[in-house]
């Protein structure tokens, strides 16, 4: 962390997965501005020029470990649109299964890997110290209480992981799911060792997840009200219905200022103005470009700015739910973080019922041919982090154009070309923070949306000292 004046940068933020700073500048006490960066160059959309679109599933997948059976849906839903082909309802079955096993390893994950610390104080011994010491509101029987969990999720995180590789293969990166469909049909054995699994992940998350969530909402009341940014939220289809063509559980939305718009792919537009990407006209992924600029003097992320309608939006567990109306409490730091828990919950009993759905020895797979002409597709998924997009042109056997926008990508957003701030930034203005030194405050704020951006391991100190591409300079 370097401390410049009121400015505080945190180097790389810790607890997220990827690479990424928040600086903040800090008055009277609050947050008055916030610049999100990512400094981490991927370049995946690059990469898949040439390939077979047929593989782009298990290269996206690789775009990261927390999240790869989403890219592997969006990116076959992206081929099957370009090329009309519909799945058997099997196949939809055994994605959404492989997703929501996917998910529920996320949502543990992310609670007690990287949420819990910012709220109680863990034991005094590495890797718990250092820490933050302000602001630890939990009673000794409530920190004791979410310890033991703590110490539980890691083998219910990787009893999720296990689940993914019954239809998948493996884990991260399955290899269950294919255009077409997916590879691995349903047996006996399979739904039985599934099913046994998902009951010991939902009563962890009904019996512990959702009650240590619980007691931190009401020691951190205050956290309803930090943290509530733009108000904008987005979701695409999720969990497809197989008796229901075209519906999803999860269903398209957009949420702006207090209103419900239907939602219009058109009208995404990436911004790179402030991005390490030559500078562009704000562009759909349809014509997208990702040409790196790591010289741009204006920019300080590699992240794009994606916008909605010229607007910032967040997505995630809250945006599901909230489209569905099961959760409209608030948009706010302690809402992003019990919409995730109670998504796991809602997930889980829907795969018991996917589960029972499943019908032996009938179809997993739709065949179809490879044309030689130029196809164009779209694939749409609602990811753990929420809006997850895949744009694809191909000709024959090789992709001539990709373009992918993460939810990450949508709320760790810089600036866009009319100088907003992207959601993370937005949601950090006004957050109190006690004590410059150790801004936990902000951690609690960031980390609530879950962003990905891979690991970061280390904090470094170093008082007063000038970088280059400092944001706000
Ligand atoms: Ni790496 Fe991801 C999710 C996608 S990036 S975690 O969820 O897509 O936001
Ligand atoms: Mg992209």
């Amino acid at each position: 962390m370097i401390t410049l004046g009121e400015k505080i940068r945190i180097s790389p933020m810790t607890r997220i997965n990827g690479f990424w700073n928040i600086e903040v500048l800090v008055e009277g006490g609050q947050v008055k501005d916030a610049w999100s960066s990512g400094i981490f160059f991927r370049g995946l959309e690059v990469i898949l020029r040439g390939r077979d679109p047929r593989d782009a599933a298990y290269l996206t997948e690789r775009i990261c470990g927390i999240c790869s059976t989403a890219h592997a849906i969006a990116s076959s839903h992206a081929i099957e649109n370009a090329l009309k082909i519909e799945i058997p309802k099997n196949a939809i079955l055994l994605r959404n299964l492989s997703l929501g096993a996917d998910m529920l390893q996320n949502h543990i994950r992310h609670f007690y890997l990287m949420t819990i610390f910012d709220f109680l104080k863990g034991p005094d011994r590495p890797p718990f110290i250092p820490r933050s010491e302000a602001d630890f509101r939990l009673s000794q029987p409530e920190t004791d209480r979410i310890m033991e969990s703590y110490r539980q999720h890691f083998e219910l995180a990787r009893l999720t992981h296990e689940m993914v590789t019954v239809f998948g293969g493996k884990a991260p990166h399955q290899h269950g799911i294919v255009v077409g469909g997916v590879t691995t049909p349903p047996t006996v054995d399979k739904i039985q060792k599934f099913m046994g699994m998902l009951e010991l992940v939902l009563a962890f998350v009904g019996d512990k997840f959702i009650p240590d969530l619980e007691v931190l909402a009401r020691r951190y009341e205050d956290y309803y009200k930090i943290g509530q940014g733009y108000g904008n939220l987005l979701a695409y289809g999720n969990f497809r219905i197989p008796s229901s063509p075209g519906l999803f559980v999860m269903p398209y939305g957009v949420y702006t200022g207090g209103r419900f718009e239907k939602f219009d792919s058109a009208k995404i537009l990436e911004h790179v103005h402030k991005s390490w990407y030559i500078q562009d006209q704000p562009r759909n992924p349809v014509n997208g470009k990702t040409v790196p600029d790591p010289d741009k003097d204006e920019a300080y992320s590699w992240v794009k700015a994606p916008r909605y309608d010229g607007k910032a939006f967040e997505s995630g567990p809250l945006a599901h739910l909230w489209m569905r109306g099961d959760y409209r409490r608030g948009i706010s730091t302690m809402d992003r973080l019990m919409a995730r828990a109670l998504e796991a919950k809602f997930v889980a009993e829907l795969m018991k019922q996917w589960l029972k759905e499943l019908e032996i020895d009938r179809p997993i797979y739709q065949p179809y041919e490879m044309p030689d002409e130029e196809f164009e597709g779209v694939g749409y998924t609602g990811a753990m982090r929420g809006a997850l997009g895949h744009w694809v042109r191909f000709k024959g056997q090789k992709i001539l154009h990709y373009q992918i926008v993460t939810p990450s990508a949508w709320y760790c957003s810089p600036r866009d070309d009319n100088g907003a701030r992207g959601p993370i930034e937005e949601a950090l203005v006004g957050t109190p923070i006690s004590d410059t030194e150790n801004p936990i405050e902000v951690g609690r704020v960031a980390r609530a949306f879950d962003p990905c951006l891979a690991c970061a391991v280390h904090l470094v100190k170093i008082d007063g000292e000038r970088i280059r591409n400092t944001p706000g300079e």
